[in-house]
């Protein structure tokens, strides 16, 4: 464990905000402070670092390499300090350089390099990979724009590029003598007797490392994120000819492969560019690799004892052919053994059963781009065929599917909770799993309680370690130890402060950002994740709306006052969510004015959330909301954040909430709602949205009134397309759990007020959430899929 004391940390500030920065204390801006203390807290990893990877090199040990279109890591500069164990020596090292700490992290911007909960699973992972000290890389791209910036003109959602490198990345070392050529397009020759792709067009990719401190600074994985670059910078020639435009187009070209995130998470937009995009990284990682393999003295039929290749969603599933083509066409190796091998190597994670979610390509395009890979998607599709006497294609109505292709190509294909690992093998993947009975395996997720505890929470942090010792962050299953204390009235006190004070944070913060005052005694009702119409943030909606109208009916009856906080974005071309949001802020802007229910319920929607804001909002929480149609939501992560910082959750019986409710007990979690086969049946019955609404004399009257323009005075017909959905395309059934939802909220305000029991109720849930630890997922990824072993762990 390296350690260090404030006096050295200090010194070491000064040095790069000298010799780095070329400035001094008397003109340092806020961003040069910031960068000196991140350098000298970056210097602290990178013995430890270059120790890990030489110790991986000798051991000999398999490495597991995570690829992945997206890693939202968010701030990096507390995870370093934490993992490192040197936050008391920065605190104090700025303190006496004159320096505010507290505000210098947070000048630091977002690593949005992804949507939302696969981007986030990765970056989870990556820290447990390093905690476990399993060697481990992450693959990926490094975006110059993540994902775009969120803000509302009068309630409606605008997009800008977003621009996190704007003052350079401190985190990352540039490897510019590291560069791999990408080919695109071309053909495919017999060249002495061998099969030989021969590009059109090419790029170069550019490896960018971060480091990855596990837990204590014991071991430390290295993120790698390619860049595009043109192979020949410039054209010279046609610029000497005023040919401007020309001249640069090249570099371009090269460059907008790496140049912005895709915002989509709902639809295959069938981009060439995504593509692109996907062969790009996936086709640098896989030569990257091979070469550390055989730089390693191995050669390659011995490949699956020292790689494990976990594609994160098909995105980089075209892993599975460009694999096979290295072995066979570049090692010359077997076509049959190439599929084997790449086989035993591979391994895909399926985070999805919406059907729009699932990638094809059309034959045309795949063709066009990767024409051997079009080839090799066919052999695998016979040699399939051959061997199972499976029907299952790979390409069927003229497009690659993905999905078969990566469970065809990997060894092991895991769903991310219980439920919907089931639903992956009755209803997604069927036949294939008829087929390899072994294959479809779950692994449920879980999130790190380094920063979605110890960082976010250090209220709660304090209370735990006064209680239990320190040992937890890294084995999180401790926490069972505070059930002890779950009747202790001092100990509920300080549960109860603690929950206080973070709500009292998040009021200041929200003041700051966007001076709007919000009462810190209310209950904190969040409902933060993307915008998506199976999430029901609609239902939410029309929940609070039916509220509002029995408070105003009543406005002096014993109501329980409460905050409604939404966070989130929609992908740009995603109209219906769009029209979500706007309502949500038309609404906000009717309640939140009303003299006569304000003091018993706003409605709050900052923009643009983030992972940062996630970090502030969830140990403010009073009351999680995991609300998806069941059968839809795949695991959710935020879900478990909640419920480990001490929230309740309504929610449905969907995702890793099945898991969650098990784990914290039935008594400690408000259930509502249909059952993912109940969901099936009632889709078949005619009408059924409307006749819910009919039952329903709450929901009717919401309804009418956003009909009738109550939240959009001036344009009447604002959501009339909207409301229409709702009465004849359900397809979310918003309408059939509505009534049940409305009434276990009425549950919950009882229960808010009896404020003992409550919190007893959250500390149960804290107490019992350690099995929700990436840690735990890691060590089962390690065991049932990649075989890989800790080098730091008995
Ligand atoms: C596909 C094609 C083109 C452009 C973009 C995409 C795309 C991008 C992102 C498709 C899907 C995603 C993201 C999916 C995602 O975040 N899924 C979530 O994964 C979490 C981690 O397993 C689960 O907890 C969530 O339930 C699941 O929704």
């Amino acid at each position: 464990m390296p350690s260090l004391d404030a006096a050295q940390l200090q010194d070491e500030v000064l040095r790069h905000l000298h010799l780095s920065l070329a400035t001094d204390e008397a003109n340092a801006s806020d961003r040069d402070w910031r960068l000196a203390l991140s350098l000298a807290i970056r210097d602290q990893a990178v013995k430890p670092w270059l120790e890990s990877e030489s110790r991986a090199k000798e051991s000999g040990a398999k490495r597991v390499y995570y690829l992945s279109m997206e890693f939202l890591m968010g701030r990096l500069i507390e995870d370093l300090i934490t993992n490192l164990r040197i936050e008391d020596a920065a605190r104090n090292a700025m303190a006496a350089l004159g320096q505010d700490y507290d505000s210098l992290v947070k000048r630091e911007p977002d690593a949005a390099l992804g949507n939302g909960g696969l981007g986030r699973l990765a970056a989870c992972f990556l820290d447990s990979l390093s905690t476990l000290g399993i060697p481990a890389f992450g693959y990926g791209i490094r975006y110059e724009h993540g994902l775009f910036e969120q803000s509302f003109e009068d309630g409606r959602q605008m997009e800008e590029a977003e621009t996190w490198l704007k003052a350079g990345d401190v985190w990352e070392i540039e490897r510019p003598e590291r560069q791999i050529s990408i080919g695109f397009g071309g053909k495919v020759k017999e060249i002495s007797g061998k099969t030989t792709w021969i590009p059109a067009e090419s790029v170069l990719a550019v490896t960018h490392d971060t480091p990855v401190v596990g837990w204590e600074g014991n071991w430390t994985n290295t993120l790698r994120l390619w860049a595009a670059r043109p192979v020949t910078p410039f054209d010279l020639d046609a610029f000497n000819k005023g040919k401007y435009k020309k001249a640069a187009k090249a570099e371009m070209d090269a460059r907008n492969i790496s140049r912005v995130l895709y915002p989509d998470d709902t639809t295959d937009i069938g981009k060439e560019l995504r593509l692109k995009q996907e062969f790009f990284f996936t086709a640098a990682s896989l030569r990257d690799l091979l070469q550390r393999h055989l730089d390693e003295g191995n050669d390659l039929t011995s490949l699956p004892n020292h790689v494990a290749i976990q594609l994160n969603d098909t995105h980089p599933a075209v892993a599975g052919p460009e694999l096979v083509r290295l072995l066979a066409d570049e090692h010359g190796m077997a076509m049959d053994e190439a599929i084997t091998t790449a086989r035993a190597c591979l391994a895909y994670t399926n985070h999805t059963l919406l059907p729009e979610a699932l990638e094809r390509w059309s034959v045309k395009l795949f063709g066009k781009l990767l024409p051997r890979h079009l080839q090799i998607v066919k052999i695998v599709e016979k040699s399939h065929a051959d061997s199972t006497g499976s029907k299952i294609k790979i390409i069927e109505d003229k497009h690659v599917k993905m999905g078969e292709l990566a469970v065809i190509m990997a060894h092991k294909v895991n769903g991310v909770s219980a439920l919907h690992s089931e639903l992956v093998k009755e209803n997604l993947f069927t036949d294939l799993h008829a087929t390899y009975p072994d294959r479809l395996v779950n692994q449920t997720n879980g999130i790190t309680p380094r920063r979605w505890l110890y960082e976010c929470n250090p209220q709660l942090r304090t209370l735990i370690n006064d209680t239990i010792g320190t040992a937890w962050p890294a084995d999180l299953e401790q926490l069972k130890g505070l059930e002890a204390h779950a009747d202790d009235d001092a100990f509920i006190a300080r549960f109860a402060e603690a929950k206080a004070a973070n709500k009292q944070r998040m009021a200041e913060w929200i003041k700051h950002r966007d001076g709007i005052t919000i009462d810190p005694a209310m209950m904190f009702d969040i409902q933060i994740k993307r915008l998506h119409e199976y999430k029901r943030q609609l239902m939410n909606l029309l929940e609070t709306v039916a509220l509002w109208n029995d408070i105003s009916d009543n406005p002096t009856a014993n109501w329980t006052p409460r905050l409604k906080v939404f966070g989130g974005k929609a992908a740009p071309g995603y109209v219906v969510a769009k029209e979500i949001i706007h309502l949500i802020n038309d609404v906000a802007v009717k309640l939140n004015a009303d003299p006569k229910t304000r003091d018993m319920l706003q409605v709050l929607y900052p923009a643009n959330y983030n992972v940062t804001m996630a970090e502030m909002m969830i140990p403010a929480t009073d009351l999680s909301e995991q609300i998806s149609t069941a059968g839809k939501e795949a695991s959710g992560t935020g879900n478990m954040k909640f419920a480990l910082n001490g929230a309740m959750t309504i929610g449905t019986l969907d995702g890793a909430n099945v898991e969650i409710r098990e784990h914290v007990g039935a008594e400690n979690f408000y259930l509502f709602g249909l059952t993912a086969a109940e969901v099936e049946e009632r889709r078949k019955v005619k009408d059924f949205a409307q006749k819910a609404i009919d039952a329903s004399p709450r929901l009717t009257r919401v309804v009418e009134q956003i009909e009738a323009g109550v939240f959009s005075p001036g344009d009447k017909d604002r959501y009339t397309s909207l409301m229409e959905r709702l009465r004849t395309d359900d397809y979310f059934l918003v309408t059939c759990d509505f009534d049940d939802y409305f009434n276990v909220q009425r549950t919950v305000d009882a229960d808010y007020r009896n404020s003992r029991d409550w919190t007893r109720k959250t500390i149960l849930n804290t107490a019992r959430m350690g099995w929700f630890s990436s840690d735990r997922t890691i060590a089962g990824y390690a065991k049932d899929i990649w075989n890989a072993r800790s080098l730091t762990k008995g």
